[in-house]
């Protein structure tokens, strides 16, 4: 429980918590890329992060990085129970965000000969599913027909959390929980967003290589970036370091948030896991969009597109939105108990969005936090989306995570 007095003091510290900086950008011209995007607009990302936190996020925040300039805005609480404001630099869950990070690793597999992406699975992991057409390529763009086991899991919000926090999952126990349902699509059907493809995409990491993710993802992609945000705990309970605090929005209206920052994620593992900053994903998007981690073939291999809901289509654990002013961008949105996270980046990564708001299971926030991207993106130019329309359902994450 959070008292009424905790909650005023939130809310003091979350009017001179309100932070705003920007350096001007003297970005060379890039053909298509950030330098012919118009100027961030940091009045209207902060006129939408204050919106979220006046739908129920404790706090949020927003960095921009754009081929060497910095925007970073901030409001609201990092830790409710403290007081202390939310901070860009601060460290987060940031959930599907780590498929784009598992699809990663095994296209540099690809790469390096170990594995084609129109292999089946079974070949690589014998027996694991019940239909040797489904591939690789299947798993990653979310065309396997392999029904999302979260749907279950996470149907009654709190209990269903609290019922898995501290659990320790195997990978083959989480396939397993989907197995226990017909599949949705025959193989290389329609798109249809799975946590189940990536726990299946974790397995092949780990068969592949032979060793655990945490060492992959350490070895192909946190080091050669040098990223000193992020991490893969599994099944450790706890963000290393200063973080905000995240804070699950109950099924029930007016019923206290839900601190959910310790959980072992284990439900989620290559699906969803990582723990990161804004400043880490935005220098993880921007190098993979450049084409710093992958071969040339193989980053157009993630960026080969099935149609994934209006204004919106999916490659290979990488998604692309088509904003308002005609701008595409390129990244994943992530839904962990108490974390909403957007990481987008333009064609070329010259320019970087990561976002977070510290709630969940809250619809109007995550829609409402959409529009950084709009913000970031297309600037001034940004089409005014109307508030009082109706609460629109994304496809970015896997149904039913967010009551309206
Ligand atoms: C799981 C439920 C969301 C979240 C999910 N996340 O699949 C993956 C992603 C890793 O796409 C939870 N919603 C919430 C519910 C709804 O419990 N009943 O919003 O925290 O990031």
């Amino acid at each position: 429980m959070v008292s009424a007095a905790t909650l005023r003091k939130g809310a003091a510290a979350a009017v001179i918590s309100l932070s705003l900086l920007a350096v001007p950008a003297h970005a060379a011209p890039s053909p298509g890329g950030a330098a012919t995007l118009p100027a961030p607009d940091a009045d209207g990302l902060l006129g939408v992060l204050s919106t979220a936190r006046s739908q129920g996020a404790p706090g949020a925040m927003a960095r921009i990085d754009d081929a060497g300039s910095l925007h970073r805005t901030t409001v609201g609480l990092a830790d409710r129970s403290t007081g202390r404001a939310m901070a860009t630099t601060d460290r987060f869950r940031i959930g599907s965000v780590t498929k784009v990070m598992s699809a990663t690793v095994l296209l540099q597999l690809v790469d390096e000969g170990k594995l084609t992406l129109d292999s089946p699975i079974n070949r690589h992991l014998p027996g694991l599913l019940p239909d040797d057409r489904i591939t690789v390529r299947h798993v990653l763009s979310h065309r396997s027909g392999l029904h999302d086991y979260t749907d279950d899991m996470f149907a009654r919000t709190v209990e269903g959390f609290e019922a898995v926090r501290t659990k320790t999952f195997t990978l083959r126990q989480l396939v397993g929980l989907s197995l226990r349902h017909p599949r949705t699509t025959a193989p290389g059907g329609a798109y249809r967003y799975s946590n189940t493809n990536f726990v299946v995409a974790g397995m092949l990491i780990r068969k592949l290589t032979g060793r655990s993710l945490a060492t992959e993802y350490r070895d192909r992609i946190i080091e050669p970036l040098g990223l000193r945000d992020t991490f893969y705990v599994h099944p450790g309970t706890a963000i290393p370091g200063r973080h905000a605090r995240g804070y699950l929005t109950p099924d029930t209206a007016g019923a206290a948030l839900v601190d959910a920052t310790e959980q072992t994620v284990s439900w989620a593992q290559s699906a969803g896991a990582v723990i990161s900053s804004a400043q880490d994903m935005n220098t993880f998007l921007s190098a993979l969009l450049a084409g710093r981690l992958t071969s040339a073939a193989s980053l157009a291999e993630m960026r080969r597109w099935v149609p994934a809901g209006t204004g919106q289509a999916y490659g290979l654990g990488l998604r692309r939105r088509d904003l308002s002013c005609g701008v595409s961008v390129y990244g994943h949105t992530g839904a962990v108990q108490g974390y909403y996270t957007y990481a987008f980046a333009s064609a070329d990564g010259r320019r970087s969005l990561t976002a977070l708001a510290n709630t969940s299971n809250n619809a109007r926030v995550m829609n409402t936090m959409l529009r950084t991207l709009d913000s970031a993106f297309c600037g001034k130019r940004a089409k005014v989306r109307g508030g009082a329309g109706p609460v629109v359902r994304h496809e970015d994450v896997a149904p039913g995570v967010a009551r309206d």
